[in-house]
């Protein structure tokens, strides 16, 4: 059996700051439920450039299938990652300032043509989907996946089923 560090990660989670962690836990916290391998590092754009297009440069080659980039403010890492390679990019914008992440989603989301990254919900509700969203596209090619994929939208499903508002409303 390998032990965490003997298996290549097909996801990475990337944060500008330690301090998004109590964000982008959400979307770690999605891949350790589907068992797919991943990473969760600190790189920021504009303290360790050098770090971030190392990164970038030797993602495909590393395996990494998908890059998940979480920043807050003037949230660059998610787009200089993408113009650095092919990896798909999913960034999520992060409430880290006095604009409450209007700021980082707009760094995220305009895009110049030609140099995409998917962009996701301000905070941990898009870290969230950033990951479930990478979990449908890796259960394409994967049908173990797929089938928990499937089962835990039938659990959320049941879930609201299971909703009553019987003690809530008046009589
Ligand atoms: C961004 O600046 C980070 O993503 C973080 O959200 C924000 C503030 O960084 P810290 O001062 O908390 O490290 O680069």
């Amino acid at each position: 059996m390998k032990t965490k560090s003997q298996i290549k990660p097909v996801v990475a989670v990337l944060m500008g700051s330690r301090n998004d962690y109590a964000v982008m836990r959400a979307a770690v916290d999605i891949l350790h439920e589907f068992g797919v391998s991943y990473e969760a590092r600190v790189v920021s754009a504009h303290r360790t450039p050098d770090q971030m297009f190392t990164f970038a440069e030797s993602a495909a080659s590393r395996g990494l299938r998908i890059i998940i980039a979480g920043a807050g403010g003037a949230a660059h890492v998610a787009g200089m990652l993408a113009a650095k390679t092919t990896v798909p990019v999913f960034g999520v914008p992060i409430a880290a300032t006095a604009l409450q992440g209007l700021d980082s989603l707009f760094s995220i989301v305009q895009m110049p043509k030609g140099v995409p990254v998917a962009t996701f919900a301000i905070g941990a509700a898009g870290a969230a989907n950033a990951a479930i969203f990478a979990v449908q596209i890796l259960a394409a090619t994967d049908s173990e996946l797929q089938a928990k994929l499937l089962a835990w939208r039938a659990a959320r499903r049941d879930e609201v089923l299971a909703q009553s508002l019987d003690d809530e409303v008046p009589a």
